[in-house]
C-alpha cells in the first residue's frame, strides 16, 4: 500500500511557524482557533436542513429559544471563539455594521480578524455549497489600546494570513500566510474531527477553461465584458475556446474551483451596481491574497484588488480574479475598443 502523508492542520501551522525564526506563535494561535470555530459552524450546516424536518420553524426552537439564522449563527461562533485568546485588538464581520471590540476583560493582542461567517447564504436552502472567509493583519494603532476602525481598514496588501472554509461535500479549510510560503489545503475528517492536508502549495493554472460569473446580468455589463464573454464562448482550438461555464452563486465555491481548476472568477460593476456586489474587506481582499500566492491575479479591472486602500468597512467593489492569462485577457477587453490583436497582445 502506498504510503500517504499524514499531516494535520495544527501541525503544519507550527511547522511553518519554526520556518519564521522571529514567530510568537500568535498568528498560528489565531489559525488553531479559527479552525476550531470552523468545525463547530461545519458541524451546524451539516445539520441545516433538519430544521425543518424536526419542527424547528419560525423563530423559537422546542425548547422555547430562538432559533438564529445559519450566518448569525456563524457570527456568533466565530466572536466567541476568537475574542478571548488574547491575540486580536479588533475585528470586523459582514454581519455587522461597526468593528466589534474586545470585551475589556480578555486581554489584547496586536492582530486584527476580518470575517465573512457565511458566505454564499443564499444557498443554504438548496444544500449549495457555502463559506466562511476570513483575513488578519497586524494592527497599527499603538500595543495595549483597544483596536480602532483604521486598524481594519488597511490594504489587502498588508494581509498577515488568509483563508477560508467551504461547507461543500466535505469541509475544505484553505490557508496561506503570503510571501511564498504558499496556499495549503486541508479537508476536515469528520471521524476524528482534524483537519487533514490535502493539497499542499496549490499553484493554479497559468490559463483556465472556465468562466465564472452571473450571466443574467449581461444586460447592464460594459460593453467589453460582453465582448470577453462572447469571445470565451467562440470555438478556437488552438487557446482552448469555447470555455466552459460554471457559476455557483457562493463566491467562496467558485474561487476554491478557480484555484484548483483555473480559469476566471467575476463579480463586475454593472450599470444598476456601479460599485459590483462584493465586499472588498471581507470577499475580495482575502481571496485576492490568496489567488496572488498560487500564481494569480486579481483586479477591479483597472487595479490590483490588494492595493486599494479602503475607505469604509462594507465598501463593494468590481472583482476579476483566477488565471493569470484569462485577467489578463479580461483587463484587456475591458481597456480596449478595438479586441482584434488579443491573441497577439496577450500570448
Ligand atoms: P452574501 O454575502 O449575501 O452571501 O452575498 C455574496 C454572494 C457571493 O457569495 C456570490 O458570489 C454572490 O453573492 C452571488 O450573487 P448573485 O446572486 O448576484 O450572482
Ligand atoms: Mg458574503
Amino acid at each position: 500500500m502506498a504510503r500517504t502523508r499524514f499531516m494535520t492542520l495544527e501541525r503544519h501551522i507550527i511547522e511553518g511557524e519554526r520556518k519564521h525564526p522571529g514567530a510568537t506563535g500568535e498568528l498560528s494561535a489565531l489559525l488553531s482557533d479559527l479552525a476550531i470555530a470552523a468545525k463547530v459552524i461545519s458541524l451546524e450546516v451539516n445539520k441545516a436542513g433538519l430544521v425543518d424536518i424536526l419542527g424547528f420553524t419560525g423563530n423559537q426552537n422546542v425548547h422555547g429559544e430562538s432559533v438564529k439564522k445559519l450566518d448569525i449563527f456563524a457570527h456568533d461562533v466565530l466572536i466567541r471563539a476568537m475574542d478571548h485568546g488574547g491575540h486580536l485588538c479588533v475585528m470586523a464581520s459582514e454581519e455587522e455594521e461597526d468593528i466589534i471590540h474586545i470585551p475589556p476583560k480578555h486581554r489584547l493582542g496586536k492582530y486584527v480578524l476580518l470575517f465573512d461567517p457565511l458566505d454564499g447564504s443564499s444557498n443554504i436552502d438548496a444544500n449549495v455549497s457555502i463559506g466562511t472567509i476570513f483575513s488578519i493583519y497586524k494592527r497599527i494603532s499603538p500595543d495595549g489600546t483597544p483596536g480602532i476602525l483604521d486598524d481594519c481598514l488597511q490594504p489587502g496588501l498588508k494581509i498577515e494570513a488568509a483563508g477560508y472554509i467551504v461547507y461543500g461535500s466535505s469541509t475544505v479549510l484553505t490557508y496561506t500566510t503570503g510571501h511564498g510560503h504558499g496556499v495549503h489545503v486541508f479537508t476536515l475528517d469528520p471521524s476524528i474531527g482534524e483537519f487533514l492536508l490535502s493539497h499542499e502549495n496549490i499553484e493554479i493554472p497559468e490559463k483556465g477553461k472556465i468562466y465564472s460569473i452571473n450571466e443574467g446580468n449581461y444586460k447592464y455589463w460594459h460593453p467589453g465584458l460582453k465582448k470577453f464573454i462572447k469571445y470565451l464562448q467562440e470555438e478556437d482550438k488552438a487557446s482552448s475556446r469555447p470555455y466552459s461555464s460554471r457559476y455557483i452563486g457562493s463566491m467562496v465555491a467558485d474561487v476554491h474551483r478557480t484555484l484548483l481548476y483555473g480559469g476566471i472568477f467575476m463579480y463586475p460593476a454593472d450599470s444598476r451596481s456601479p460599485n459590483g456586489k462584493l465586499r472588498l474587506m471581507y470577499e475580495c481582499a482575502p481571496t485576492a491574497f490568496l489567488i496572488e500566492e498560487a500564481g494569480g491575479r486579481a483586479i477591479d479591472g483597472k487595479r490590483n484588488i490588494l492595493d486599494i486602500i479602503p475607505s469604509s468597512l462594507h465598501q463593494r467593489t468590481p472583482v476579476f480574479m483566477g488565471s493569470k492569462v484569462d485577467v489578463d485577457m479580461v483587463e484587456h477587453f475591458l481597456s480596449h475598443e478595438n479586441h482584434t490583436n488579443v491573441e497577439k497582445e496577450i500570448f
